[in-house]
């Protein structure tokens, strides 16, 4: 019944050619010009549903299969077919996990060369105060994984059970981009993301296939801090809040993030090697805390304010798909608590709210064709429709 209701309700339709540029259009979207194209949420698998989906990823393998994480440690891999009729699991973390508050299964990102070394990446949490970074790895043509594949390449002390971060990515530069919280906490009490002495608040940037000085992975040679000794030399960018979901754009390689808030201000972010982007001095481009001067950070490309029931910035994609045209070469990004979906475009003008969907958004995913996903916390993936608007 429950599955039923859903599809049903799945339809969400909002203009897409709307003529207010801004966050403040208010929940209801009702420009419906004759002729033009709207855009909706269809539930992209009926058949299938999840327990708290928190990321969508695809491997580079030919095999358009789908892999879902769900925050209580399982991932479901599924054939990209619109008619499957269920998923299997792929690997099962939930007897070694916490999921108290922000913590669980929290990404997955599959190596470049996936196809021909089975490799893939998470970050858990093993525990509550705990953050960890696992390599494990799959035969050829495996349909599931191995948990006693698992090598452990960094575990991060977390002082708070929420602000975790939580997404894995490979750059163009075929290094491992890892997207870490300031440990939690309300207005980051140790002021964790500004120290780069330890790895709270930051991007981090590793090298899976080269490793050294006695750990499961290396140091990239032009990371920005390398060489520094009061600074960890994984850092890649800092002064991050909880930089939830990130993405890179795989036509101009721009790695966005979407740095989750405190009270004010969320904000999404282009992150550059060695950038200070401001928490908690600056929450987006409001004073937080210190002397207020900005000097020498890096503000937003856009932030949106709490007004209109947002809360909680989940950082998107820039579409680059072929299913949606009026969506190509935009960054789609959503906030978790509001449901709304915004698209911008990647110079941070026009900003424009796409559709309202009364979801809560986790997160963005695309598969092997860059199509978009969404994972709600209804349990459904959903994908972008083009409909007519009248
Ligand atoms: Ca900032």
């Amino acid at each position: 019944m429950k599955r039923f209701s859903l599809f049903l309700v799945a339809l969400l339709l909002a203009a897409v050619s709307c003529g207010d540029d801004d966050t403040d259009t208010g929940a209801q979207n009702n420009n419906q010009n004759s002729g033009e194209t709207a855009i909706g949420l269809v539930n992209a698998f009926p058949a299938l549903s999840f327990n708290q989906p928190l990321d969508l990823q695809s491997p580079n393998d030919g095999t358009d299969r789908l892999f879902v994480v769900e925050k209580g440690g399982r991932i479901r891999v599924f054939p990209n077919e619109g008619d499957v009729i269920e998923f299997t699991t792929y690997l099962d973390l939930s007897a070694n996990l916490s999921t108290e508050s922000e913590q669980g299964l929290l990404g997955l990102a599959f190596h470049p060369d996936f196809a021909s070394n089975g490799q893939f990446y998470v970050h858990y949490s093993p525990n509550t105060s705990t953050s960890r970074i696992s390599r494990f790895t799959v035969a050829m043509g495996a349909t599931s994984a191995d948990v006693n594949s698992e090598q452990i390449l960094m575990d991060i002390p977390q002082p708070d059970t929420n602000h975790n971060g939580g997404q894995l990515a490979f750059g163009p530069d075929g290094l491992l981009y890892l997207a870490i919280g300031d440990g939690g906490g309300a207005g980051d009490p140790d002021n964790n993301a500004q120290n780069r002495a330890n790895l709270l608040g930051t991007i981090l940037r590793i090298d899976v296939d080269n490793p050294s000085n006695g750990l499961n992975y290396g140091i990239p040679s032009n990371n920005p801090f390398l060489g520094e000794s009061t600074i960890r030399e994984e850092i890649f960018a800092y002064g991050l809040r909880n930089p939830w979901r990130m993405s890179f754009d795989p036509q101009t390689g721009d790695l966005w993030t979407g740095d989750v808030g405190q009270g004010a201000r969320e904000e999404i972010n282009i992150i550059q090697s060695g950038g200070n982007f401001g928490w908690k001095l600056f929450e987006g481009t409001s004073c937080f805390s210190g002397d207020c001067d900005e000097s020498g950070l890096v503000p937003p490309i856009f932030e949106y304010g709490h007004s209109n029931g947002d809360r909680s910035i989940t950082g998107g994609y820039v579409y680059r798909g072929n299913a949606i045209s009026s969506l190509q070469g935009k960054y789609i990004y959503g906030d978790f608590v509001s449901g709304r979906i915004w698209t911008i475009d990647t110079d941070g003008s026009d900003n424009e709210l796409l559709l309202a969907s009364g979801l809560n958004i986790a997160s963005f995913g695309t598969d092997s064709n860059k199509e978009l996903y969404v994972c709600a916390f209804d349990g459904v993936i959903y994908a972008f429709r083009e409909v007519p608007s009248n």
